[in-house]
């Protein structure tokens, strides 16, 4: 597969605009994708941020599974860092951020209360694209106020979100400009970081089931009905055959099974898979 790498101009921009708000917030919470949460840290983005009060969101925790989630918070928190496990589908985890962005700002709170401040926190949500940043403001703020989407690059701009006692900043995904590591760049085009428009499907889906059939290989022979897994080519063949995925001569459509196999990944339809 070729090199992935995508630094576009609306990425600069986007920089620019959270550089430039970030005097105005309290503290940033970054959304990573539980199923890739070390692939999807932006370093520029720590960067960034290093004098804020960062929390790491790991969401999208509803498609791995618990003890996966534990391992990945437990080794952010190794490094310092405040981290969370949760799911914008689970209203119960969405709680649990909740009183966690006030824990990570409790001693500003204080001192606010101290100088007889009170205002709401300001709270700038960040992270590489699609992995639910929107969502999770919509689902602290109880209602549809973003737009969201299941493809990278769907906020343009900043939005305010305003809440009684929280204002979140929404903000475009952005992507570190290089990839030292390649396999950490082939989980984010799996979980639709990248822009799919620049990437080949057929590719793509070979290099998933490659990794899956190393890491995942029941849940693969589960899914497809199939009893032996063999060289990834085999089994894009076996998944054309089961699926009746054959052109007209019956040849094997390796278009519409590639397309499938990534799209039942990404909705979980695989099972719970944890890349990195
Ligand atoms: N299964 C699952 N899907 C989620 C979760 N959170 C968000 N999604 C889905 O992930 C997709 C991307 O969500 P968005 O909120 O648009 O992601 P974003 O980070 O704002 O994306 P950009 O604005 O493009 O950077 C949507 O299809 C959401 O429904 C979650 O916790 N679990
Ligand atoms: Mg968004």
């Amino acid at each position: 597969m070729k090199h992935l790498q995508w630094f576009p101009g609306h990425m600069t921009a986007a920089m620019r605009m959270m550089e430039e708000n970030l005097k105005a917030v309290d503290g940033v919470i970054i959304v990573l994708d539980g199923r890739a949460p070390f692939s999807s840290v932006n370093r520029k983005l720590d960067g960034l941020f290093k004098d804020k009060k960062v929390l790491y969101v790991l969401n999208k925790c509803d498609l791995i599974e618990k003890k996966d989630a534990n391992f990945a918070v437990a080794r952010f928190r190794e490094e310092g860092k405040a981290a969370i496990a949760v799911s914008a589908l689970d209203k119960r985890t969405v709680d649990a951020l909740y009183d966690a962005i006030f824990t990570l700002l409790s001693d500003k709170i204080e001192r606010n209360k101290a100088k007889g401040v009170f205002r709401p926190m300001r709270i700038m949500v960040a992270g590489i694209p699609n992995t639910g940043k929107s969502t999770v403001i919509n689902a602290l703020s109880g209602g549809k106020k973003t737009q969201t989407g299941n493809k990278a690059g769907v906020t343009r701009g900043k939005q305010w979100v305003r809440l009684k006692e929280l204002e979140l900043l929404d903000t475009p995904g952005t992507m570190p400009p290089a990839f030292d590591d390649q396999s950490g760049a082939k989980h984010l085009a799996y979980i639709g970081s990248m822009n799919d428009a620049n990437i080949d499907f057929n590719d793509l889906a070979f290099e998933l089931l490659t990794e899956l059939s190393v890491k995942y290989p029941e849940l693969l022979k589960a899914r497809y009905g199939l009893e032996n897994l063999g060289e990834p080519l085999e089994i894009m063949n076996a998944v054309c055959i089961r699926r009746g995925f054959l052109l007209k001569g019956g040849e094997f459509d390796y278009d519409r099974m590639s397309a499938a196999v990534i799209d039942d990944f990404r909705k979980g339809r695989i099972g719970k898979i944890f890349l990195d």
